[in-house]
């Protein structure tokens, strides 16, 4: 890490961190290296490049990125792209970081995870890694001092989760974890978050995960993941897994999330200013039930989120999740009739988004499951964009007329 990163904030770090001129050209973005090859003048003997799987420059400069992003300060001699590693989905980031625990491992999970990671842990890895896995509600401040074994090998996390926007205090959980089994990894799935409003590297967990698809690339245009790490050891590893499993990102996405990322301090500003005022809309709205947004004072785990998300605005994320009055009929003709807001799976871009969890991203989920956490069908996920906030209230108020007039209430 040079001097002149450690001192940047976070918006100039979005910019610069982990960046440099191109050396041949001056450019100040990289080229897109579309080489799968390179020249060795010696069998062997060649300029740190050999197989684009293994390593690709545009795929550096987006990794060493992220890492910087999330705290890493491994020096690029120790590691080319100083801990960050990006794949080619953030399911294939999950994967990788499943990689480095042995077949017949304990696991701690989060109860409420993307609907795809429970999938992935229960139907994909449980059955083929042998897995011993635990879900538990580890929003509740004792919950991990009560799971650990001496044996566990990785508690995995999402905080805030999706969709019920749970939060969990990485500190105490990595501290708890850590007491009990030194060697065992505390993961944090960063997704919802981003670096902007939260650095659970800096909290003591041992990997960051992203799905870059989201937020971090911001313009639902890539599917990307990334794994992020401070420890010199985690980084050999995942660098050795990466070129052995091979799910690498391209570089054309690598490029285009690099792209992304230097406007992520002003869209994160933003998101966070118009999910907070998206998020004040709907708690006083006659059509809802309840409104979980972690900006707000009602939010169960407000005071960890003053604490834990420190990013701008209130660090709230665009992430709201809603109650609407009227169950899974009042649900449908909401989301039929939003005009801005799309009706379809994903989150974190610039274009706001809506969706039906039950339904939608976590129909894989047990139907008991979902009951237990909470997902029903009057739950509908927000992801607010950065559109005229003005528009986005409107467009709400708009759905929620047209519900009110197919139930045959007055609107008003
Ligand atoms: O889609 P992919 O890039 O593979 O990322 C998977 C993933 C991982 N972690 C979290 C917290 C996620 O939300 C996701 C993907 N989520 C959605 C597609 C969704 O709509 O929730």
């Amino acid at each position: 890490m040079s001097e002149h990163d450690k001192d940047m904030k976070m918006d100039t770090m979005v910019v610069h961190a982990g960046q440099r001129p191109e050396e041949t050209t001056g450019a100040v973005m990289p080229p897109i290296f579309t080489a799968s090859t390179y020249s060795q003048v010696s069998p062997g003997v060649h300029k740190g490049f050999d197989y684009s799987r293994a390593q690709n420059p545009t795929r550096y400069a987006l990794e060493r990125m992220v890492a910087r992003l999330e705290g890493s300060t491994i020096a690029e001699n120790i590691d080319p792209s100083c801990g960050g590693f990006a794949f080619s989905s953030g399911m294939a980031a999950t994967c990788t970081a499943l990689d480095l625990i042995s077949a017949g491992s304990h696991v701690i999970a989060m109860d409420d995870l993307y609907g795809g990671t429970t999938r992935l842990l229960r139907q994909v890895r449980q059955p083929t890694q042998n897995l011993d896995l635990s879900f538990i509600d580890l929003s509740k401040p004792d919950a991990i001092k009560s799971a650990m074994r001496p044996d566990t090998a990785l508690v995995w996390l999402e905080t805030p989760t999706n969709p019920t926007l749970k939060l969990a205090d990485i500190k105490a959980i990595a501290d708890a974890a850590h007491a009990v089994n030194p060697k065992c990894l505390v993961a944090v799935d960063n997704t919802f978050a981003t670096p902007i409003n939260q650095r659970p590297l800096t909290l003591g967990a041992d990997l960051v995960v992203h799905s870059l698809t989201k937020y971090m690339n911001g313009h639902s245009d890539v599917i990307g993941g990334v794994i992020a790490t401070n420890r010199a050891d985690l980084a050999e590893r995942i660098r050795f897994i990466q070129k052995s499993a091979g799910a690498v990102l391209g570089p054309f996405d690598s490029y285009l999330a690099l792209r992304g990322i230097k406007t992520l301090g002003l869209r994160v500003a933003r998101h966070n200013e118009s999910g907070l005022r998206v998020a004040k809309y709907l708690e006083t709205h006659d059509s809802v039930e309840r409104v979980v947004y972690v900006g707000l004072a009602s939010h169960p785990h407000h005071a960890l989120a003053k604490r834990q998300m420190v990013g701008p605005n209130g660090g709230g994320t665009g992430m709201i999740t809603f109650f609407i009055k009227g169950g899974l009929d009042a649900a449908r003709t909401f989301l039929e009739n939003v005009r801005i807001f799309a009706l379809a799976e994903s989150l974190g871009g610039v274009e706001s988004l809506i969706e039906h969890p039950a339904i939608m991203t976590h129909a894989s989920i047990s139907a008991e499951m979902r009951a237990e956490l909470g997902i029903t069908d009057s739950l509908i996920r927000l992801s607010v964009g950065i559109e005229n906030c003005d528009d986005l209230i409107a467009d709400l108020d708009g759905a929620f007329a047209a519900v009110n007039k197919s139930l045959g209430v007055r609107a008003g």
